[in-house]
């Protein structure tokens, strides 16, 4: 059940999901109702178009601060330091996924917010765990700091769902491929870097093999997930914060391929480079069941469809001349 909320804030909302959930979020419940935050400086769209606060979330003081004067009920906890930056950074890692959810939960349990929504992700799983459909309740064992921080977050937010009833939800994420802000840091950022290359270059240097198949998700489908788990009777909910969801799975190559049909003269070779070793460490497909039964998931984006609406975007974007991309 939605909280009635005084307002939401949204942790990270410069990044990849932030800078899109902030709107969607804004369009039902009213752009005042939602301040959007980020360590860094927002880009003027976001700035522009409601409250902003630059927020580390790693200092406890700062988010006790924005969480009292914009009297918030519900937090969507977005900021982390994605899988490839936290191999180069493992204690930045630690500090911001941990200590950053650490006193979003604290900060919410003594301040009364009602709601927190914070992402994990098929990080979580490692080589002991089955590769094909991975079960929702299986071996965690993740090689990167960033999938400890995501293990160690959802015992720690179901630790306070069980220990405080704090309402917390969250999802195992696939790689998310979406055309509004460049993501940053990540493994599956391939997916998304290919349809930029694809349509300034025609071509593409992918950093993982042509067969590394991963579990991903369209943008519209992420944003669809958390705020239908958000909406969802709490009642019904049997995990918390630790829901597989997936759209659909595909390799480097089919990708290629799909991007073929309707770019003939794209062409890809592949140098695979230390994200090649993460990406062998996830599953290459999820079984989401769990999320289906208990809050009605549902994908609406497949591989062609999300290509086709991918390339329809960026090229728009291309002749209107706004189709910014440092590659
Ligand atoms: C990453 N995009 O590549 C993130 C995600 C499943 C991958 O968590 O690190």
């Amino acid at each position: 059940m939605t909280v009635e909320t005084e307002t939401i804030l949204v942790t990270g909302a410069s990044g990849q999901i932030g800078s899109e959930l902030v709107p969607a979020l804004r369009k039902i419940f009213g752009p005042d109702k939602v301040i959007a935050s980020d360590v860094a400086e927002p880009a003027l769209s976001l700035k522009n178009s409601g409250p902003f606060e630059r927020l580390d979330v790693t200092s406890r003081e700062d988010l006790a601060r924005a969480i009292k004067n914009h009297r918030v009920k519900a937090i969507y906890h977005l900021a982390a330091i994605l899988s490839a930056t936290g191999e180069k950074f493992p204690q930045k890692a630690w500090e911001v996924n941990i200590n950053g959810l650490y006193n979003v939960l604290e900060a919410s349990r003594e301040l009364g917010v009602k709601q927190i929504f914070c992402p994990s992700s098929i990080a979580v799983f490692g080589p002991a765990t089955p590769r094909i459909n991975t079960p929702q309740d299986t071996i965690l064992s993740p090689t990167t700091i960033y999938g400890v921080t995501k293990v160690a977050g959802e015992h720690l937010a179901d630790y306070y769902v069980k220990k405080y009833n704090l309402d917390v939800r969250g999802c195992r994420f696939p790689g998310i491929i979406s055309n509004e802000t460049l993501p940053g840091g990540g493994t599956t950022d391939y997916a998304v870097a290919i349809f930029y290359e694809a349509i300034i270059h025609r071509k593409y240097t992918c950093f993982l093999k042509p067969e590394t198949r991963l579990p991903m998700m369209y943008m519209p489908d992420c944003l669809k997930s958390i705020i239908q788990l958000m909406a969802a009777d709490f009642s019904r909910l049997k995990h918390h914060s630790n829901f597989n969801v997936t759209a659909m799975s595909f390799s480097a190559a089919e990708l290629a391929a799909e991007i073929k049909k309707h770019l003939p003269d794209f062409s890809i070779d592949y140098r695979p480079d230390f994200r090649q070793a993460i990406a062998d460490s996830w599953p290459e497909s999820i079984d989401d069941r769990a999320a289906r039964e208990e809050w009605d998931w549902q994908p609406d984006y497949d591989l062609p469809r999300m290509t086709a609406d991918m390339l329809r975007i960026l090229g728009e974007k291309q002749k209107q001349g706004k189709l910014t991309y440092p590659g």
